[in-house]
């Protein structure tokens, strides 16, 4: 039979494109990650085409024997990587699986503590007016201390005077370690259900680089394609703690995701999750966790030495905030635009105590996750904390006018006459030549 001339669908050039771009340009996004090409490869499958709503042996829908296999080994894999007894891999993605955890463990205007999005928080634990967590709940929000660290004791007063029924440990922004048992401690000592939401930092806990909330919360969940590098989705893990405290925890988990939040898993996801935990069982995933954390100690130090301050001063995992209000606040707005335009891409980010706002904020968050996969080590980190510094420097006048309306004006500007700055482009094609060396995935 002949085949049919298809006109190309633009939408594959476009594809190509991104995929250029992701490779001639270094990715910072703390949050963002490559992934296998076994991964990648699950997702296009025909999984995708069959509908599973239900569990493994209980579906609603005919021809599930072969789904259910792959949910299963997807579930099995990841009980033995962070040895907990149940887990569910059917959430879309982070947000539907936090509020999937809250919808199980709380009624309509109960209270809930998470730590303020200004302070490093996600807008899923408990952000006020916004969000659904923060109008169908009590939200109780906690912050920092003068060092950036989280406020303990600022925790456990908040929760002996709230009484909350869920305390969220979890993080998006925050470049420290978190202190499971200290929060276990506050919870136990309230009888509240802690939830610690390890989306950010997985990858490091299935290799030890980061204490393991199992032991501690009754309830953990994560993203599934930041450090853990697998597809865009999320788990929730229910823990032994969890079980002990509720034994009908894990149904509880279970009907919120399907059916009270969620319809159809994607099939294509949870093989791809099973992979990636496939993955993450292997040595070399020991490896890539350990060189996470010391590429973002190597950026630390390079990134001082070139005379630009990092918030708390450091970083304890893969994620670092750069405060950039000695050079004017909101700084990190044009910081964001420049580098982007020298071949970096970061995201502009609030800092603890934004003198500025969230859509102008004064700092930058980067991380270490994209970089580390495509096997950069600490001579690259120490490159580009250099890259950065020049354009910080270079761009250090171009002040955001303190009048709000004059702002956008300006912006828009300042993005028109960036495109073409020979120095940004100087830069753009030495990170090119770099970037260019190194595969998306390495590993
Ligand atoms: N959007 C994610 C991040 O960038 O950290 C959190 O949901």
């Amino acid at each position: 039979m002949q085949q049919k001339n298809l006109n190309p669908d633009p939408i594959f050039e476009l594809v190509k494109k991104e995929e250029e771009r992701q490779k001639e340009m270094i990715g910072l996004i703390p949050s963002e990650n490559h992934s296998s090409e076994a991964v990648r490869s699950v997702l296009s499958s025909c999984l995708s085409s069959k509908y599973a709503e239900g569990y493994p042996k209980r579906r609603y829908y005919e021809g599930n024997q072969i789904i259910d296999e792959i949910e299963i080994l997807a579930q099995e894999r990841l009980k033995k990587l962070f040895a907990v007894p149940h887990v569910n891999v059917q959430p879309y993605s982070g947000s539907p699986a936090n509020s999937a955890v809250e919808f199980a463990l709380l009624e309509a205007g109960d209270t809930m503590m998470g730590l303020a999005l200004s302070s490093g928080g996600h807008l899923t634990h408990g952000h006020p007016k916004v969000t659904f967590s923060g109008r169908y709940f009590k939200s109780v929000q906690y912050g920092l201390d003068q060092n950036a660290r989280i406020d303990y004791e600022q925790v456990r007063q908040l929760a002996l005077e709230h009484r909350p029924k869920l305390i969220v440990a979890g993080t998006t922004a925050y470049p420290f370690a978190l202190d499971f048992q200290k929060f276990a401690a506050i919870a136990d000592e309230v009888g509240a259900y802690l939830l610690a939401d390890i989306s950010h930092i997985t990858g490091l806990v299935a290799t030890g680089e980061h204490q393991s909330p199992v032991p501690y919360a009754h309830v953990v969940m994560s993203t599934t394609h930041k450090t853990f590098r697998g597809p865009r989705g999320a788990m929730i893990m229910v823990t032994q703690k969890g079980l002990d405290k509720d034994p009908d925890l894990a149904d509880k988990i279970d009907k919120a995701v399907f059916p009270a939040l969620q319809g159809g898993p994607h099939n294509e996801t949870t093989a791809a999750i099973a992979i990636a935990a496939a993955e993450a069982l292997q040595p070399e995933f020991k490896q890539y966790g350990k060189q996470i954390r010391l590429n973002a100690q190597a950026l630390a130090s390079a990134l001082r030495e070139a005379g630009l301050k990092l918030v708390g001063d450091g970083t304890d995992n893969h994620l670092l905030l750069i405060d950039l209000t000695p050079f004017g606040e909101g700084f990190g707005t044009q910081v964001a635009f420049a580098l982007d335009v020298a071949g970096i891409y970061a995201n502009r980010n609030t800092i603890p105590s934004e003198p500025c706002s969230p859509f102008y904020p004064s700092g930058l968050r980067i991380g270490t996750p994209l970089v580390t996969t495509r096997g950069m080590k600490e001579q690259e980190m120490t490159k580009i904390a250099q890259w950065i510094g020049r354009v910080v420097d270079h761009i250090k006048t171009e002040q955001l006018p303190v009048e709000q309306a004059a702002r956008r004006a300006f912006l828009q500007d300042f993005k028109k006459r960036m495109a073409k700055d020979e120095v940004l482009l100087k830069i753009r094609a030495e990170v090119k030549e770099l970037a260019s060396t190194f595969p998306l995935f390495a590993w």
